[in-house]
């Protein structure tokens, strides 16, 4: 069956009668009969996947025709609840104009000219096109990309079967700066124990609009039953500022003079914790020395946030110490400087020694660490899978060109290499991309680059459960079954002990779709490399993870959320008295009644590294945390940031009914001083441009915002007709911000410059 959909929809008018029609298009339920739901009326723990942070829910069929969507219980931390996107998964999964059957494209890139295909077909295509660029140009030609997270290890699986080292993550587009800060000082991620904590700054940390249910509810927890202070540095007034006991309008992009004269303060008001930092820390002399220049008045002179409250603000933390915290927030794309950014945050706990206290920063403590710590195997761990023989990548990874990226590498690369890559030959090209779960042309920055190297490539496969921005770009795509209706591995959710959730089905499939993790098994087998993928389905690897034990298996099923052992933070007395007592072989306690002589970090020194030779080495100059003028935008333009609004998830969520009704627009937030001198009122049209691109949408008058800058939410303003009730409704970040890649930490930059004015 050949249908130009394009034309299809836009012969349909009005968006309402656009949406009836999208529905019966090739490839989605709407063509399909409309089935009574089956799978089951009694509650299933399983995982949300409205957004990555995986929340742990219980879901039951209601009727045949709903899914009532809960959190579960068992699960304290996340408060038993959903958000408003958990909630509306069944309206996803119901959509008529969801994917359910393999689609490949008869038209050119993006014209919306589809064929339904057989999966047999779709494998061998599959097969062919990789097939052909591997034995031409190597399998290094063929970047495999996907968000973090749920089924990313069986792509990157195949991606190393196929001989390929070139898989991408989206963490240069989200966590990778605080990550790789993490790396350089600590040697390993840092948690933060919001919940316990008495005094906390944030930096454009958007919890209760940027959801992470578990942090989320600990900043709740903090402000409602313990009466913490909150203390926010933002552009605008977020619903955190407005939750907030003060919030400061800060400057974008200047943060970082801010934490450094926070340290500045801390160190040189004597306020800092001297055995702690004696004790755990290397290379404080030369980090005290870099921050002497940094008083509150030149933080004041470049932020606009006045120095007597950075001093104050300093004293009340360090009074507050240790249950006290400086939040080192999530997405880390405010400038090219996140690495010191990010870094100096961190520098901040370390100096009032929050480190493995209630209320401060921790690390995970996995089965490996806690039954060390246990002197025995007192919590279960989970197995991977060996396989043999799979090969070694023999071509250096595209994003490997310069070593001060090294930390990257592990920690998801850096996705918008791809498009260097494949458009500048840069170190080679690349001619195939296979992504899943991933719209690129939605949130990377520059979307017609993207395009440009979406164009440029030889076959382009997307595994989506909606043809997403990007995916109308692809040769194939490939229908993924919802979270509702697939299962996968037990997922390893420790935190200060042991936990384990798993994702099972809660409905049963509808229409012609797969779970990835066979969707990849199955390419594999097409590709010939399915020695490679030696389990036969999800049962024998869930058995595999726990070493055959059954009962275990079963209880995480049926509890869907368990936890092991007590919390234990190494240097919280009460936390470690409790596990010393609970474990007969447990590691002897220290005098003070801590672990702290067994704190060990895995930097080259052991301790913490506020500076570091192994930085100096990877990038010159780096070793020490040092301020460095960033410029954002031209004399002449606005600010322009963007942030997560609570009703969508990044660029995945804009077409589902439910939240598609509750918001479909994305207004931009204008200052009334600044709205007066464009002569713009609040519902006008107007026009957003820089050199990158140009977007229309309308104007939101406020006084919540610097006169400097505009804000958006992000994900808007799809041009992808196919998702026909999100198209052209507000606002497309991504076709205004450059194409930049940050120093050290490779990530994308979400702030620049834009000009408004009335259309
Ligand atoms: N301008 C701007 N850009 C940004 C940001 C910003 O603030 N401003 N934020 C950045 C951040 S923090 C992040 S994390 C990235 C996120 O960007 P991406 O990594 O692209 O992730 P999402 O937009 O969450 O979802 C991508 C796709 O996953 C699909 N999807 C949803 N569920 C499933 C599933 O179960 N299976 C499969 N196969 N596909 C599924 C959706 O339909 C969607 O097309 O964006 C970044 N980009
Ligand atoms: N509802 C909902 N929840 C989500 C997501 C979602 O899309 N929707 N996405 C999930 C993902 S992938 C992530 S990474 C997290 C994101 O979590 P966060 O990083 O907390 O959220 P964002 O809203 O992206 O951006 C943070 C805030 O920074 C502000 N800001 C911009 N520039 C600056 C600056 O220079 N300085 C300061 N101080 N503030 C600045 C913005 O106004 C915004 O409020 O949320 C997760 N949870
Ligand atoms: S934060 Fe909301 S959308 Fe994200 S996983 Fe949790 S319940 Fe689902
Ligand atoms: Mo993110």
């Amino acid at each position: 069956m050949k249908l130009d959909r394009r034309t299809f929809i836009k012969g349909a008018g009005a968006s309402t009668a656009g949406c009836a029609l999208a529905s019966m298009l090739p490839g989605t339920l709407g063509a399909f009969e409309q089935p009574m739901l089956k799978g089951s009326d009694k509650a299933i723990h399983s995982i949300c996947e409205m957004c990555s942070t995986r929340c742990p829910i219980s879901a039951r069929i209601v009727n045949g025709k709903n899914v009532s969507i809960l959190g579960n219980q068992n699960a304290k931390s996340f408060g038993g609840a959903v958000c408003a996107r958990g909630g509306a998964g069944h309206s996803m999964l119901y959509d008529k104009q969801r994917l359910v059957k393999p689609i490949k494209r008869v038209g050119a890139r993006g014209e919306g000219k589809w064929q339904e295909i057989e999966w047999d077909e779709a494998y061998a295509m599959i097969a062919d096109k990789l097939g052909r660029i591997k034995q031409q140009f190597g399998p290094e030609a063929v970047a495999f990309s996907s968000k973090s997270g749920s089924n990313h290890k069986h792509l990157f699986h195949l991606a190393k079967a196929f001989g390929s080292p070139n898989t991408f993550t989206h963490g240069s587009t989200c966590p990778s700066g605080y990550k790789i800060a993490a790396l350089a000082m600590f040697g390993t991620k840092m948690k933060r124990d919001l919940g316990n904590s008495k005094y906390i700054i944030n930096f454009g940390h958007n919890l209760y609009e940027g959801i992470n249910m578990s942090e989320t509810r600990g900043l709740m927890k903090a402000q409602a039953d313990r009466g913490a202070k909150l203390v926010v540095f933002e552009p605008r007034f977020s619903i955190v500022a407005d939750k907030a006991s003060e919030w400061h309008a800060i400057k974008p992009g200047t943060d970082v003079t801010v934490a450094m004269a926070l340290c500045h303060v801390l160190i040189y008001d004597d306020l800092y914790d001297k055995a702690f930092i004696q004790r755990h820390v290397n290379g404080f002399d030369a980090f005290a020395k870099e921050m002497k220049a940094y008083t509150p008045e030149w933080a004041e002179s470049i932020s606009d946030v006045p120095a007597e409250d950075i001093r104050r603000i300093a004293h009340e933390l360090a009074a507050a110490a240790p249950h006290a915290v400086v939040d080192f927030g999530h997405r880390a794309s405010f400038t090219t400087e996140e690495f010191e950014l990010r870094r100096a945050l961190f520098a901040a706990n370390v100096l009032i020694g929050n480190i493995e206290r209630k209320g401060g920063l921790y690390a995970g403590k996995k089965a490996k660490t806690y039954n060390k710590f246990a002197g025995g195997d007192v919590t279960p761990g989970l197995s991977k899978p060996k396989v043999n023989g799979m090969p070694k990548p023999t071509a250096a990874r595209i994003d490997s060109v310069d070593k001060q990226f090294a930390m990257l590498w592990s920690n998801g690369g850096i996705y918008q290499s791809i498009l260097d890559a494949t458009l500048e030959n840069k170190p080679y090209k690349i001619r195939g991309w296979v992504m899943s779960r991933t719209n690129p042309m939605q949130t990377m920055t520059d979307r017609a680059r993207v395009v440009k190297a979406i164009e440029a490539m030889e076959f382009v496969v997307s595994c989506d459960v909606y043809v997403s921005e990007t995916a109308a770009y692809a040769d194939l795509v490939l229908p993924e079954s919802t979270y509702l209706e697939r299962d996968e591995e037990i997922f390893d959710k420790s935190g200060k002990n042991p936990a384990y959730y798993v994702r099972q089905p809660v409905v049963e499939t509808i229409g012609d779709t797969r779970p990835s993790w066979q969707i990849w098994k199955q390419t594999a087998d097409a590709l010939g490399l399915g020695q490679f993928f030696p389990w036969e389905n999800m049962d024998t690897l869930q058995l595999l993870q726990v070493k055959k034990d059954v009962p275990l298996l079963q209880r995480i099923k049926q509890e869907g959320y368990v936890s092991f052992g007590t919390p234990l933070m190494l240097r919280e007395p009460a936390m470690v008295a409790k596990f010393a007592a609970t474990y007969p072989n447990a590691h002897a306690v220290d005098a003070d009644g801590t672990y702290a002589s067994a704190m060990k970090f895995k930097t080259p020194s052991g301790k913490i590294e506020l500076s570091s030779d192994k930085v100096e080495a990877m990038a010159p100059g780096r070793g020490v945390i040092k301020y460095r003028e960033v410029t954002l935008k031209k004399a002449d333009e606005l600010f322009f940031i963007q942030g997560k609004t609570a009703i969508h998830t990044n660029g995945a969520t804009h077409n589902v009914p439910f939240l598609a009704n509750l918001m479909s627009d994305n207004a931009v937030w204008l200052h009334p001083l600044t709205a007066g001198l464009l002569g713009i009122q609040s519902g006008d049209a107007i026009r957003l441009h820089n050199d990158v691109g140009s977007e229309e949408g309308t104007a939101l008058v406020t006084p919540g915002i610097r006169p400097d800058t505009v804000f958006a939410y992000m994900g808007f303003g799809s041009k992808n007709k196919e998702l026909a009730r999100a198209y052209g409704k507000g606002v497309h970040c991504g076709n205004l911000l450059p194409h930049v890649t940050a120093p050290v930490v490779g990530m994308n930059l979400h702030t620049t410059g834009v000009k408004v004015e009335k259309i």
